[in-house]
């Protein structure tokens, strides 16, 4: 298996507030180098580093301005004169809102954000496009007929909505690849999405359509982030009703629970019979992750990777969370040759 990787990653390093005060984000460049040194340890193929995409290719699922401000957004905020990374300090609500993005920065950064997790930095745009461009060249890699690859994105993408940056996410780098497996000639692609967390941008790019069928394993969103959705009743609106599922699971879930959950989750996927499927592979499920309360062990990553090989598709991984820093390579690879080895 193919592993794409960019080193232009180290140039975002993000902050984000922890018990009132603000820290080095979890979300840390350290992350990415362990997993390549893992990946590359495993033996499980080449590596080779990510080709830069055109802007305009982002527009595939974000919109034109939204991709405008990521663009300059730190340029406008050291012009008025700041130093540290910006973080967004007033949002629209469900009900005070409307479609305008705001002229001042202040305003542009929270009509753009879900959270205050997603820093902006120096070097963020250049971080997020590298990223998505990883993404974009792995997705290319397993259109032209290979059976699978591995996208080793940073910073990761799930969070990021159509116009919207979050949870250490700026575009979302696993619907860029499905957006491009159809316009490729796909003509249905699934996303398993792994990561502890709900990938609530990706639902949100395509919970009103049928030709990409969302399907996620995450901690309960009532008590846990995200929050908002990612409950079991979102089933998709419109055309999509039906292509949304959400497998919410409690606290302390290990394998046992999971793997049910992940067996009913690829049941769903074989029935829909995607030309690809994208893994959204966060591993964030482990024991030990810091910011997380699945029980996942690391050997048991093997089993996860073998239940995905059983679908028998072409299948793109796309890295997107973790944070036990120790173990998120042992963790990754594991998916990876476990799914190698059928
Ligand atoms: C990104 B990905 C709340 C902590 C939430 C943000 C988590 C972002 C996760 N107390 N922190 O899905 O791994
Ligand atoms: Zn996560």
């Amino acid at each position: 298996m193919l592993t794409i990787y960019s080193d232009l990653h180290f140039s975002h390093r993000g902050t984000e507030w922890v018990n009132g005060e603000r820290h080095p984000s979890v979300e840390s460049p350290a992350r990415a180098t362990h997993v390549l040194s893992a990946v590359r340890a495993a033996a499980l193929g080449d590596c080779r580093v990510a080709e830069p995409y055109p802007i305009t290719d982002y527009m595939s699922v974000h919109s034109e301005r939204y991709v405008r401000f990521l663009e300059s957004v730190w340029r406008v905020w050291s012009d008025a004169g700041q130093t540290h990374h910006a973080l967004p300090l007033v949002w629209p609500t469900r009900t005070i809102t409307n479609d305008r993005e705001p002229e001042h920065v202040e305003g542009k950064l929270g009509f753009y954000a879900g959270d205050a997790f997603a820093a902006i930095t120096a070097g963020t745009w250049e971080a997020a496009r590298a990223s998505a461009d990883v993404a974009l060249s792995a997705m290319q890699v397993v259109a032209r007929g290979a059976s699978s690859a591995f996208a080793l994105c940073r910073p990761p993408g799930h969070h990021a909505a159509r116009e919207t940056m979050g949870g250490y996410c700026y575009l979302n780098n696993a619907a860029l690849a499905a957006q491009g497996f159809l316009d490729r000639g796909a003509s249905r692609v699934a996303i398993l999405d792994i990561d502890y967390h709900h990938g609530n941008g990706t639902q949100s790019i395509f919970e009103a359509r049928d030709d990409v069928l969302f399907v996620s394993l995450h901690g309960d969103t009532h008590r846990t982030y995200p929050y908002f959705c990612g409950h079991a009743d979102e089933r998709g609106t419109g055309e999509g009703l039906g292509y949304t599922m959400n497998l919410p699971l409690p606290h302390g879930t290990g394998w046992h629970g999971y793997r049910d959950a992940l067996v009913h989750a690829c049941d769903r996927i074989a029935e829909y019979s995607p030309d690809a499927i994208v893994i959204s592979l966060g591993v964030d499920t482990f024991k030990d992750d810091p910011i997380s309360r699945f029980a996942i062990e690391s050997d048991e990553y093997l089993q996860i990777g073998h239940q995905i090989a059983k679908l028998a598709r072409p299948t793109l991984f796309v890295m997107e969370g973790g944070y036990c820093v120790d173990d998120i390579g042992i963790n990754v690879s594991n998916t990876l040759i476990g799914f190698k080895n059928g």
